[in-house]
């Protein structure tokens, strides 16, 4: 029981919301997101590097490949971006 608290950001209620906020992000809403929707939605929260953070969050998240987060790929996107410790309020 030391404080040694390795890396306990698995709070689900985040990324709940955060899924939410990032459903927001589908401008043109076909329900996917687009690498470019990611950037634009994350540079509105005032994220630093957002067109950066979108490629590499994009790539870690699109697990089939075709350039969109979909739906059973937004969680493992919310997850990603959650290490980034965005605020919602
Ligand atoms: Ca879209
Ligand atoms: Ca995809």
């Amino acid at each position: 029981m030391r404080k040694w608290c390795p890396r306990q950001v698995e709070v689900p209620l985040v990324e709940e919301q955060l899924k939410g906020l990032i459903r927001k992000f589908d401008t043109d809403g076909d329900g996917k997101i687009s690498r470019r929707e990611l950037r634009v939605g994350l540079r509105s929260l005032g994220l630093r590097f957002a067109g950066f953070r979108a490629f590499r969050a994009v790539r870690h998240a699109d697990a089939n490949g075709d350039g969109v987060i979909s739906d059973e790929e937004i969680n493992e996107l919310a997850k990603y971006v959650s290490k980034w410790g965005i605020s919602i309020t």
